[in-house]
């Protein structure tokens, strides 16, 4: 898979193409990465890339003709690459955007400024706009980092286990259960039984249930959005009775009791 990125700031790029598993994945050829330097397709001796907003304001707007002609530059290349511009405005990215992206043969980012670009090139040069969250950046920069670097993970080989990507958090709108690594005490914490009990099916029960449960009590929105399986339906009927118990014990003893309070 290609990436090619358009900035001006190009350095930015260099340490993030330079680690971790984007590095790797360069290295197994998996993906090529560029950078096109917006600045290049400037004209006039300060090679201006943003100018004054029509109507006024505060604030500076990315010149459309030396984006344009960049973006031009970056598709001559890779005519059919989807054109992406990173904007505050965007639809919001999420994993399955991610894994929509990652089927792509190539993605060409442009990074925008915090005030905008002009208007005509978001009709005329952009098939996609998208948003990493609700909050202003200065830049497209960064976004264009996050969204590469969920895009390459999801990428074949790209990982080293192959099947690491398919127990992510969200991966089916679920957050992932909880992991344990040595020592087996840590600062008088012990790991969970079933996790040294060896009995795989037992061990995926656990995960199972425990991703279910976290992802009820720190992310309702995900299972709201989310049809159950009969499986989870039983997961979660059972926490129900669990819980009816214990307010029936308070109900029938009485809290104050039950607490040891006068
Ligand atoms: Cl993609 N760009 C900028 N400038 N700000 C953002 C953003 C993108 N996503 C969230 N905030």
């Amino acid at each position: 898979m290609n990436f090619n990125v358009l900035t001006i700031f190009p350095e930015m790029f260099v340490p993030f193409w330079e680690h971790g598993i984007v590095k790797k994945a360069i290295d197994r050829n998996l993906i090529s990465v560029s950078t096109i330097n917006i600045r290049d397709f400037a004209k006039g001796k300060h090679r201006v890339t943003d100018d004054r907003p029509y109507g006024g304001g505060s604030g500076m707007v990315v010149k459309p003709e030396p984006l344009a002609n960049a973006i031009r530059a970056a598709k001559k290349t890779s005519p059919s690459l989807r054109t992406i511009l990173l904007t505050p405005q965007g639809c919001s990215f999420s994993q399955k955007k991610a894994r929509e992206l990652a089927a792509e043969k190539g993605l060409i980012l442009v990074c925008g400024r915090y005030e905008g670009v002009d208007e005509r090139i978001c009709h005329d040069f952009v098939d996609d706009e998208i948003s990493i969250g609700d909050y202003v950046l200065t830049g497209g920069e960064l976004a264009s980092m996050i969204i590469i670097d969920a895009v390459v993970r999801l990428i074949p080989g790209a990982l080293g286990n192959a099947d690491s990507a398919d127990n992510d958090s969200f991966s089916d709108s679920l957050l992932a259960h909880a992991q344990y690594t040595r020592p087996r005490t840590f600062e008088g914490e012990e790991v969970p039984e079933v996790l040294l009990s060896g009995n795989h099916q037992q061990i995926e029960e656990w995960r199972f249930e425990e991703s279910l449960i976290r992802t009820f009590l720190k992310r309702q929105d995900l299972l709201k959005e989310r049809l159950l399986s009969e499986r989870e339906i039983e997961i979660l009927k059972k926490w129900c009775r669990d819980i009816e118990k214990i307010i029936h014990a308070q109900s029938v003893f009485g809290s104050d009791t039950l607490s040891g309070n006068k």
